[in-house]
């Protein structure tokens, strides 16, 4: 599936991008299911609250820009179920962290035109914490993303670093503090990508990306995976921690054979 230089690529830089991962088939169902996710069951929001919102974005935009997120659109959507086990996105997935892979969630991050959300410097981590490193990201593109649409930005080898403490708590989503992570002093590298493609990067990666400022919508759905080993953090030992899994066998280390 991935070949060598791809998968030495994502550990070196913590992020790889795939071109057409999806057929244009595929991509054109999924696109046209999720529009009508959106259309029965979605909601608009101005996207994250948090006070990170007055360092991004202009006075009058700070609390008038748009967003539709959507968790699970599996709960309506057969199709969109198939796809926590498309070959290819799973394949790709076990290529880069092992052969035994669970699934953790799918959401929709969709920027509506001319406003679309921005989102800050952040890790994915102090979204959903675990206990070890092997934490993908697969941000599924539904649409052209070009620069100027809000494309994702990334900054190559930050998941060196591991966990890094964000700011937290009440009214604000998980963010890097912005008087020290801020594309205006931290280089990132903008991923203009095309519908079909898959932009797969660690849960330590830090990225960010901006408003999407066109007349397009700017969908893209984020799928987790990670090894089935793996634990959230904080959570009680005794309690069952099942979720699917997406590739291979998840064997019981206390079974007897
Ligand atoms: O979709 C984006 O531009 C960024 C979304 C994001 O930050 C994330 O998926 O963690």
């Amino acid at each position: 599936m991935l070949d060598r230089e791809q998968i030495e690529a994502y550990h070196r830089d913590g992020y790889l991008h795939v071109k057409q991962l999806f057929t244009p088939e595929e991509t054109e169902e999924l696109a046209s299911e999720m529009v009508r996710v959106i259309n029965e069951w979605g909601q608009e929001t101005i996207g994250w609250p948090g006070p990170w919102r007055a360092r991004y974005l202009a006075e009058e935009e700070q609390q008038t820009t748009k967003a539709v997120f959507m968790h699970n659109p599996h709960f309506y959507s057969s199709t969109w179920g198939r796809v926590i086990f498309h070959e290819g996105l799973v394949g790709a997935v076990q290529d880069l962290i092992g052969d035994v892979v669970q699934w953790h969630h799918t959401v929709l991050h969709a920027k509506p035109p001319e406003k679309g959300t921005p989102f800050p410097m952040h890790q994915d981590y102090p979204f959903y914490p675990h206990d070890a490193l092997d934490f993908i990201d697969c941000l599924v593109h539904l649409d052209d993303t070009p620069l100027e649409s809000g494309a994702l930005q990334v900054v190559p080898k930050s998941h060196k670093d591991g966990p890094l403490e964000h700011i937290t708590g009440q009214g604000t989503a998980p963010h890097l503090p912005t008087d020290k992570y801020h594309p205006d002093f931290i280089d990132s590298i903008p991923i203009a990508a095309k519908k079909g493609d898959v932009i797969f990067f660690s849960y330590c990666l830090i990225h960010w990306s901006n408003v999407n400022r066109t007349n397009n919508w700017r969908k893209s759905v984020r799928f987790g995976y990670h090894k089935a080993d793996m634990r959230p953090v904080n959570k009680d030992l005794n309690e069952p921690y099942n979720n699917i899994i997406a590739g291979g066998f998840k064997t019981n280390p206390s079974a007897t054979a």
